[in-house]
């Protein structure tokens, strides 16, 4: 945009504080109040980056008026409130979402329209805040939006990372790691709360008082400060609150004597460190950590978060009872991440607020509950005894007492689970690695344990916490994940979205996904099938117009859309799509012309971000990106097939890429995903699914239809006898298999050595043995799958 006749036409707008109107003309005055009086630039330009921040201000000042309300409100009321334990929050971008919520998109358009601007445009202008790593985060985000709609007091707690999930570039090389700033400039949603400031202590000891209380001591203490990002629900006064923690330094922690000294660093030391908390987000869902700045983290968001609850349930009401705590405080630990919540609530009610044993466990163990996501093992946090005891003695304290009245309880009223305590119990004192194993401490201490999608919480109950499943029934449970259908579909689609509301004669869906049934009655009404059609077409020429700003690689709005989106994983199997990308190259390559044009013309697109030091991860970025190479240059094959491997994978591109699809590819090995979501997403935005019988797939499948989920691959019981005959050399593999791996090793698509990768699939490396997630064992069938997939696009016409 020219800025200069933008700013003219601003010139001509009132500039007015009066955050309540919304009447286009009230609301452009209230954004040209924000860049005259919030300004962040000199007041020379006003371009679409200045327009997003002063909107942003104003859509602000809205958000902060229904949070106080909501507040005050739950405060009069003091109902018990979720709070959402979370190391991590996927949340994307907010200005869209936002405005939808406040249903007040038309306003905001026509405003920005008088100052010279377009809200889609200035929407673009926006950082993604990605504050998670993958599929765990992103539910976190989902859920606040979804408990905000349903009008529930929850909120969600985590870390204000400065940097949060890298940048991936791709370069000949493959994937680079680029650091994130998405509070480069600030970000116009948080609110700092000055007054909300609470000190979390590293390190020191236990210091035992006379009357055999105990009080944890010295040490290093750090502040926490909370940043509040306010969350509205759809439609709805209800504004709920994601409070990030950000840790400083207090100033007697600045050694001015030092500094005086021209000693510059030891005298900012502890400001140094203090910092390094919230600096990085970790990877969440890989191998290795780093471990003491990692639990350093942990324990930062539980002390913090549980200070500021128990805070808050004394300030709602004045000298009431301890016992009342569980009916008025409910903690839902995301992942193992948070457990230090359960000994951190012990010690509070303990050491801090003069509680006994027996009360401050009944306390904690009906106010805790834990939510697991993942069977791989390497993802079980299992810390270091000797750390902890460094960092946090007194909790060692505690989880050794918790450990040892589990193992007196199992040991006095289950005699015939001796055997099992070894495993059951929560410290493992293994003399070569003694270490806490966090999932352990969060079963005995939770009133209720879930999985995410019914087949992941059937492994955990036959499986993982079988043990525990004989002593308590009625722990372990399930709790399908989900998707908030506002971004994933109203927000992200306007053009299906029209649509529905139109067929359905109501928008009410949008809070009630249920009502989506009400189409099947006019599945053959062509004139719906024309205009669902011809907004599937606007998304995917809108995104072949992203793939080519981002790739240079043009493709075709007429061929099949074929996407896998996620984390790069080898569990996740994008190897087995790319190989069978190689296989229908082959083909094509082999095919006359004449056979060539009986094809289905496919786009395949892979998108995901690869773990820094996970090297066959980034392998398999390596050669999708060579295979797009050589094929979407063949002019032979190019207009049967091309592969693009889309860079930078985050919410904002999922919110492009979902809308073009037509098929989606959730194909792990079964009984490896815990559920998935995207899966859901797709689905949502009339993309049919090729996948495996894993995570929420099942379920997915059930409430789509046979016929709209193409099946294939093994199913989980198999796996194991599959993995023990491919260990013992019984597997026989399919040629079409082999001959897609003899085509990469021949260097068709160029010289960089991918032996390891492939070894990985037949050697003893890897997983340590061969082949692990079964790539060899599904191609067959999987790509009898795609060529099903094929036929039914052909006969869509
Ligand atoms: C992930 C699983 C996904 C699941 C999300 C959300 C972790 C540890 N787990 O399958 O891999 O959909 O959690 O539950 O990130």
């Amino acid at each position: 945009a020219n800025g200069k006749n933008e700013a003219a036409k601003l010139a001509k707008i009132p500039a007015a504080a009066n955050p309540l109107a919304n009447e286009p003309s009230a609301i452009a005055s209230n954004i040209s109040y924000h860049v005259q009086y919030s300004p962040h630039f000199s007041p020379t330009k006003f371009e679409p980056e200045q327009a997003f921040f002063a909107t942003a201000e104003s859509v602000r000042d809205r958000l902060i008026q229904q949070w106080n309300e909501t507040y005050h409100h739950f405060n009069k009321v003091d109902p018990k409130q979720t709070y959402y334990l979370s190391m991590e929050f996927l949340q994307g971008r907010t200005l869209t979402n936002a405005i939808g919520s406040l249903d007040i998109q038309n306003a905001y358009a026509d405003a920005l329209n008088n100052l010279g601007h377009v809200l889609e445009e200035i929407a673009e202008q926006e950082k993604d805040a990605a504050l998670g790593n993958g599929g765990l985060g992103r539910l976190a985000s989902c859920f606040l939006d979804s408990m905000a709609t349903l009008n529930l007091p929850a909120w969600g707690y985590g870390l204000r990372y400065r940097y949060g999930l890298f940048k991936q570039k791709i370069t000949k090389q493959g994937q680079e790691e680029v650091a994130e700033d998405w509070l480069e400039k600030f970000s116009p949603w948080e609110v700092v709360r000055h007054d909300v400031v609470f000190p979390v202590r590293f390190f020191g000891s236990v210091m035992v008082n006379p009357n055999g209380t105990r009080k944890w001591v010295g040490g290093e203490v750090v502040q926490a400060v909370a940043y509040d990002i306010p969350i509205p629900g759809y439609k709805t006064k209800n504004t709920i609150s994601l409070r990030l923690w950000d840790a400083k330094a207090s100033a007697e922690d600045f050694n001015l004597f030092q500094f005086n000294d021209g000693q510059y660093e030891s005298a900012a030391q502890l400001h140094s460190r203090a910092q390094q908390i919230c600096a990085v987000l970790y990877p969440g869902d890989s191998t290795e950590e780093g471990k003491l700045l990692r639990l350093k983290q942990q324990f930062f968001l539980c002390s913090a978060s549980l200070q500021d609850m128990i805070l808050r349930f004394k300030e709602r009401k004045s000298g009431r009872q301890w016992s009342e705590f569980p009916s008025k405080v409910a903690v839902q630990l995301n992942d193992t991440h948070p457990t230090l919540a359960i000994p951190e609530l012990m010690r509070l009610l303990m050491d801090e607020e003069g509680l006994g044993w027996d009360e401050a466990w009944d306390i904690t163990t009906r106010t805790v509950a834990y939510t697991n996501h993942t069977v791989l093992p390497e993802a079980l946090e299992k810390w270091s005894q000797a750390v902890m005891w460094k960092l946090l003695p007194r909790h060692m304290e505690i989880i050794e007492e918790i450990d040892k009245r589990f193992i007196a309880m199992v040991r006095s009223t289950r005699s015939d689970l001796e055997s099992k305590i070894p495993s059951m119990c929560i410290l493992d004192n293994n003399p070569k690695k003694p270490v806490v194993r966090m999932a352990n401490l969060c079963v005995v201490s939770a009133h209720t344990v879930n999985g995410v999608a019914q087949l992941h919480s059937d492994i955990l109950k036959a499986d993982l916490f079988a043990d525990y499943v004989s002593l308590w029934p009625n722990k372990l449970q399930n709790k399908t994940n989900g998707i908030t259908p506002r971004r994933w579909l109203r927000f992200c689609n306007p053009e299906l979205s029209k649509i529905i509301t139109k067929w359905l004669k109501t928008d009410q869906w949008v809070t009630n996904l249920d009502l989506l049934v009400g189409l099947r009655q006019f599945a053959d009404n062509t004139e719906l099938q024309a205009e669902w059609e011809s907004a599937k077409m606007a998304s995917k020429k809108h995104l072949a117009d992203y793939i080519w700003r981002v790739t240079g690689v043009t493709i075709d709005p007429n061929s099949l859309f074929d996407i896998q989106v996620k984390r790069i994983h080898e569990y996740k199997r994008q190897l087995l799509n790319i190989l069978g990308a190689i296989y229908r190259y082959k083909k094509l390559k082999e095919m006359s012309p004449q056979e060539r044009k009986k094809t289905t013309p496919r786009t395949i697109m892979i998108g995901g971000k690869a773990f820094a030091t996970y090297t066959n991860a980034k392998r398999i970025v390596k050669l999708v990106n060579d295979v797009g190479e050589v094929v979407n240059t063949d002019p032979e094959v190019n207009s049967y097939l091309k592969v693009v491997f889309v860079p930078n994978y985050n919410v904002s591109v999922a919110e492009l890429l979902i809308p073009g699809s037509e098929l989606s590819q959730h194909i792990s090995t079964a009984g490896m995903e815990a559920s998935g979501t995207s899966n859901m997403k797709f689905s949502l935005n009339g993309c049919l699914i090729i996948g495996t019988l894993d995570g929420a797939n099942v379920e997915i499948r059930q409430e789509i239809g046979e016929e709209n989920f193409f099946l294939f691959g093994a199913v989980a019981e198999q796996v194991p006898k599959l993995r023990k005959e491919r260990e013992d050399g019984l597997f026989k593999p399919d040629p079409r298999f082999e001959e897609a791996k003899q085509f990469i090793r021949s260097g068709a698509f160029g010289s960089y050595d991918y032996n390891p990768l492939l070894d990985s699939l037949e050697g003893n490396t890897g997983y340590g043995r061969g082949d692990y997630f079964l790539v060899g064992y599904d191609f067959p069938s999987y790509l009898e799958a795609q060529d099903r997939v094929d036929q039914a696009y052909k006969r869509s016409g």
